[in-house]
């Protein structure tokens, strides 16, 4: 063991302490044909770092390193390459980057990253094309926007900071799910799936409410205990509903039920404690001319836009001539005729972090700017589309 045949690149996402989970990829182009591998594995509090690369169900990969450092500090780990009984065949000296909080940006950095600054990035005093703004950015370039007198104007420069938003990713979550909470949702007692589990899986609503605020230029307001604004929002959710059920202790079912995170009055009460407005824009099979008229006015006066395709929310970034522009907190959706849609087989795949510097065939892949074309979605029902503004 300890042949070091070269130093492959891999990328982790970390914006959590150790022991927490961590995903990333593997752009493994030293053999022809090997493809990326998603890497799932813990840091533990000694700082080791081991995640196990699968390729299906089965793991091929090993990679084990110690960690020396923090965000944006690089890992130099060993790399080892498995049989079907797990002993090690081949080691390789790997080099990692971390890449710090927030979740990075991807595809448009490398699609649209020829240099040239875009009307908005112009209108900020930036020199260069930027993809994605931060929250503060935002702030910054909605006052901007806001002082344009040319209405025409305006409404292109806040559809092009609709695309600047940051995506997120809710499979990596960090709450934890609670008693209280899973007692008593709308879908019945989850206690045994959820409580003391991360509930990353179900939070596609208050993650796409933490892009939808951003979008309007309100931020995380306590990065230090929670480092994904989704997390606070969750958090703010349990405060809220807490508050409601000590006040009124003999109604605690039903508050549970409708404060929940899955329930509207759950994600709109925190929308609202963040200092947003929810506004009803439609419902069922609409066709483009439908979205052209009823929710393009919105995204161009710079709201922001939450949907529900039927037990599963995104945040709508365009609607372009080819169909609408998601942003997918969960991954890559397919949607079908009426109330029908799926991760298709292959949704591990389709979802994972690793298709950020792949080629535009992958695009789409884990839910950034993910494109619904107008044929799907004028047969899908939308459950609800809403408009988020601030107060
Ligand atoms: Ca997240
Ligand atoms: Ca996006």
């Amino acid at each position: 063991m300890g042949q070091i045949a070269g130093r492959v690149p891999i990328h982790l996402e970390l914006d959590r302490p150790f022991g927490d989970k961590v995903v990333g990829y593997s752009s493994s182009t030293w053999e022809k044909g090997e493809g990326s591998f998603d890497l799932i594995g813990r840091i533990t509090p000694g700082g080791v770092l081991n995640l196990v690369a699968y390729s299906g169900k089965q793991p091929v990969r090993k990679l084990v390193g110690s960690l020396q450092g923090y965000k944006g500090d690089r890992l130099v780990a060993d790399w080892l390459e498995l049989d079907r009984n797990g002993r090690v065949v081949r080691s390789r000296e790997l080099v990692a980057v971390y890449t710090p909080v927030p979740e990075p940006a991807t595809r448009q950095t490398y699609q649209d990253g020829n240099g040239a600054p875009d009307a908005l990035d112009k209108l900020m005093g930036i020199e260069q094309f930027t993809p994605r703004y931060t929250v503060e950015q935002i702030r910054r370039a909605r006052g901007l926007i806001a002082q344009e007198p040319d209405a025409k104007k305006r409404g292109d420069l806040y559809l092009l900071l609709q695309s600047k938003v940051s995506y997120r990713n809710q499979r990596n979550n960090s709450s934890i799910g609670r008693e209280e909470d899973e007692k008593y949702t709308p879908f019945g007692d989850m206690r045994a799936e959820r409580v003391g589990k991360p509930l990353g899986d179900v939070m596609c609503n208050l993650t796409s409410a933490a892009m939808a605020l951003e979008q309007l230029g309100i931020g995380n307001p306590d990065p230090k205990n929670f480092p994904q604004f989704e997390d606070y929002l969750e958090h703010l959710r349990r405060k809220i509903a807490d508050a409601k059920v000590k006040v009124n202790p003999e109604m605690e079912k039903a508050i549970r039920i409708s404060y929940h995170r899955e329930s509207r009055a759950g994600w709109q009460s925190v929308i609202e404690a963040m200092g947003g407005y929810v506004e009803d824009v439609g419902s069922g099979q609409r066709d483009k001319e439908w979205w052209e008229k009823n929710v393009l006015p919105h995204l161009a006066k710079g709201h922001s836009i939450m949907m529900s395709i039927g037990g599963h929310i995104v945040r709508v970034q365009k609607v372009s001539e080819e169909g609408l522009i998601v942003d997918d907190p969960y991954g890559l959706v397919r949607l079908f005729p009426g109330a029908k849609w799926d991760y298709g087989e292959n949704w591990q795949q389709a979802n994972s972090l690793k298709n950020a510097d792949k080629s535009q065939e992958l695009a789409g892949a884990r839910g950034e700017d993910v494109l619904w074309k107008w044929s799907d979605v004028s047969k899908h029902s939308m459950r609800w589309i809403v408009a988020v503004r601030r107060k």
